[in-house]
């Protein structure tokens, strides 16, 4: 007989990742603060408890999904001295600087720490294209596999705590900046009675497109080689998102989701780099790397 598990959290993400434990035959029990949310899962055989204490009274993982950092702190603190001895995953989208926190607490506490960054909507769980980050404790990540595995495709950062926290917010601030500047888009033809249903049509596969780009930005970067051959130089980027400003501004429609990235190019320029590749965004962008400015 398996250890059960325990499932602290039932939103709709800790529902999912619970209801695919209980679909693999994993006994799991289950708490969320407002108890409704875990009747649908009581239905289909989980262990549905009162209280965290009742919650994590099973022995095997505790798998922790709420809404973020200060909810996790408010659910695990108050059983901190219960929880020695136990490991403990925690999957609630968290800073890297939370994530390392929580390593420290656990520590302190005499429990195994594994923190986990979800690359998936709730529906995806256990679905091909779920991915989900971790790091922490590699004990904790090895002996846990099989289960990790149930909810996607596992992908582990090492022991820093904030690794898998920081490639999630990374890829998050790709995702946002482009659905910001979609929605740009579709406000400007929208302007002109366009649907956004249509420009999205026309959207989709451009942007898909230009994700091919990506590998040759990455490796400009990695080779500080922002004078080679063949890159879309800053002058002509400069020149381009002046035209899209521009064009946007005339359409009645707020230019404020590119205007930093025109300052950014423009600031690169005064600083004496118009001829060489865009890519230097990156130079503007970070502060240090390897140790160098
Ligand atoms: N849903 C998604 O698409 C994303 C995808 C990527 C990663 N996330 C992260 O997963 C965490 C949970 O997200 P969720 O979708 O399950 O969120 P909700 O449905 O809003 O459920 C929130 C749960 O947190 C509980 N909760 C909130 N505050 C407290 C508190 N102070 N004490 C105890 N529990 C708390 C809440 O309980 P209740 O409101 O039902 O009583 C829910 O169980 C999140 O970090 C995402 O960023 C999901």
């Amino acid at each position: 007989m398996t250890t059960p598990m325990t499932f602290l959290g039932l939103g709709a993400m800790g529902s999912a990742l619970a209801a695919a434990a209980l679909a693999a035959g994993r006994p799991s029990v289950v708490w969320n603060r407002t108890p409704d949310r875990a009747r649908a899962l009581g239905e289909h055989g989980a262990t549905v408890a009162r209280t965290v204490n009742e919650a994590i009274t099973g022995g095997g993982p505790i798998i922790v999904c709420l809404l973020d950092h200060q909810s996790v702190h408010a659910v695990i603190d108050p059983v901190a001295a219960s929880l020695s001895g136990r490991v403990l995953i925690n999957l609630t989208t968290t800073t890297p600087n939370q994530a390392r926190e929580l390593a420290v607490w656990a520590v302190e506490h005499g429990i195994t720490y594994l923190d986990g960054a979800i690359m998936a909507v709730p529906r995806m769980i256990g679905q091909p294209g779920a991915a989900i980050l971790y790091s922490g404790s590699q004990a904790a990540f090895e002996e846990n596999r099989e289960l990790l595995g149930l909810w996607g495709h596992s992908d582990y950062f090492g022991t820093d705590p904030g690794m898998a926290s920081l490639n999630d917010m990374a890829m998050l601030v790709g995702m946002y900046t482009m659905f910001a500047g979609f929605l740009q888009g579709a406000a400007m033809v929208g302007a002109e009675g366009v649907s956004a249903t249509e420009f999205a049509r026309r959207q989709t596969p451009f942007l898909a497109a230009m994700t091919g780009q990506l590998p040759a930005l990455a490796a400009t970067v990695d080779a500080e080689d922002y004078a080679g051959a063949g890159q879309q130089s800053l002058e002509f980027t400069e020149a381009a998102l002046a035209a899209l400003v521009t064009a946007s501004v005339e359409t009645g429609v707020n230019a404020d989701v590119l205007r930093p990235v025109h300052d950014i190019v423009r600031r690169q320029i005064t600083a004496g780099y118009g001829r060489q590749g865009t890519a230097r965004i990156f130079e503007e962008l970070r502060t240090s790397r390897n140790g160098r400015r």
